[in-house]
């Protein structure tokens, strides 16, 4: 791999912090939501997660050990703006600070997510995304983040996995806030986040101490041609970008990533959408594509795509093909596939922004935890990774989900990401054997691969 290659791990707020209630922190989306028996598997809630908030030293230290050039995390909007706008809480702006100080005091470089999906309550209150002032609360809160932040922190993400917020959290209900809306308000919804984005863009770099790399953290199905045959290779391609229903929208790549990057909506889906669609001008979508350094991109698993008859088909997946406990297929090559397509499509610079994969890791009667199976997947998506970058496909880095095991979403702490194996009752973190593995690949740049 190129000589400063970025390679990282990821954890977001929510998921690792806990003190949800400590030193001025508001409430946020997820708090709430995880109060409604029903919502998260076992009832279970990031009010203590992995203590993270109180442990960052001892994290901090893990993330040496491991030999990460990069960590990417990203800032509980409530903590330091407990209502959203107005007040800011200087104790939230004071962790920041202290994590900041810490990662770069042991030689590893901060990435910033401003948003990865814990809205402040006060803003849901007044119908967050569905709010169109969302623009301007999301560039205040950016500005925040940039006069306190960005004299040290050179790397921002705006908002992780639009597609989740609006396809789990507005249409299906599954995360917070759990609403399931018509067709013409995710629409809209997706339209303010997208303003959202550009706006945040704008405040960063207006507000910025230094000059900033900038990108966004989508995520979608990274498809694979079924065989390497011309057709074969359209169909996956065409399958990763295109939709039929309005309904499909959510989930979409294309949507998102055009009108970011592009500049407007693909044009064969706005027909598809038109009907439903909010008003929009040619302001907003000068807006939204604000020029960015890099496109991130949170890779998991890919469909197989054939193109015989002519339209993509999904080949199905053999029976006893291997998932993974979140029920994800375990698909080698679709880091190599979807970030080709990407680079072709957008010719923008790509960090992989999560990549990484739920085991049922135990703690083995020696006191390790031999996670074999993590280990075999990382060596197969990291050689697709080797690949496209050896072909020249502009990748900057790559961020492992996750450096802990963590809260989950709906599935609470039953999925196990991390290449710490975290004791929630006690909050002793192991080191699994992936994460000598991954340390090794660091180590060697991907040499060992
Ligand atoms: C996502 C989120 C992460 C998840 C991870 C595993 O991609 O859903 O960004 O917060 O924990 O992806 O599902």
């Amino acid at each position: 791999m190129k000589k400063d290659f970025i390679w990282g791990s990821a954890t977001s707020s929510y998921q690792i912090e806990g003190a949800y209630l400590e030193d001025g922190k508001g409430l946020n989306i997820f708090d709430t939501f995880c109060k409604i028996p029903g919502n998260i598997f076992n009832n279970d809630n990031g009010e203590t997660a992995c203590d993270h908030y109180h442990r960052f030293k001892e994290d901090v230290q893990i993330m040496k050990k491991i030999g990460l050039k990069a960590y990417r995390f990203s800032i509980s909007w409530a903590r330091i703006l407990p209502n959203g706008t107005g007040q800011i809480n200087p104790q939230g702006i004071r962790f920041y600070n202290e994590l900041i100080d810490e990662l770069i005091k042991n030689d590893i470089e901060p990435f910033i997510t401003l948003y990865h999906w814990d809205m402040p309550l006060a803003l849901d209150k007044l119908g967050g995304w569905r709010n169109p002032d969302i623009v301007q609360w999301f560039a205040n809160y950016a500005k925040v983040v940039a006069e306190n932040f960005s004299d040290r922190v050179k790397n921002f993400f705006t908002i992780n996995e639009p597609q989740v917020i609006v396809g789990l959290g507005h249409q299906a209900g599954i995360h917070a806030p759990g609403l399931k809306l018509t067709e013409p308000e995710i629409l809209e919804v997706i339209h303010n986040l997208l303003k959202a984005h550009g706006a945040g863009v704008i405040a960063l770099r207006t507000y910025g101490k230094q000059k900033l790399n900038i990108g966004f953290a989508p995520c979608g199905c990274m498809n694979i041609p079924e065989t390497n045959s011309e057709e074969d290779i359209d169909a996956a391609r065409r399958s990763m970008f295109e939709f039929d229903e309005p309904s499909k929208v959510a989930n979409n790549i294309a949507w998102y990533s055009d009108a970011v990057l592009l500049g407007h909506y693909p044009e064969r889906e706005f027909k598809i959408c038109e009907p439903f669609m909010p008003k929009i001008t040619d302001s907003d979508m000068k807006l939204i594509s604000q020029p960015l350094d890099f496109i991130g991109h949170n890779i998991y698993w890919g469909m197989t795509i054939s193109g015989k008859t002519g339209k993509p088909e999904v080949v199905k997946y053999s029976e006893g093909f291997r998932n993974d406990p979140h029920d994800w297929p375990v698909t080698y090559d679709c880091i190599y596939w979807g970030t080709k397509f990407l680079y072709e499509r957008y010719k923008t610079p790509i960090i992989i922004s999560e990549n990484g994969k739920a085991c049922m890791d135990v703690v083995s009667s020696d006191g390790f935890v031999h996670d074999d199976e993590r280990i075999s997947y990382l060596k197969g998506y990291l050689k697709g990774l080797k690949k496209a970058e050896e072909e020249g496909i502009s990748i900057k880095g790559y961020f492992l989900w996750s450096l802990l095991d963590n809260f989950e979403w709906a599935y609470g702490y039953s999925e196990r990401f991390g290449l710490t194996y975290v004791d929630y009752k006690t909050q002793k973190r192991i080191l699994k054997d992936s994460a000598y593995f991954y340390s090794d690949v660091i180590k060697s740049n991907g040499s060992n691969l």
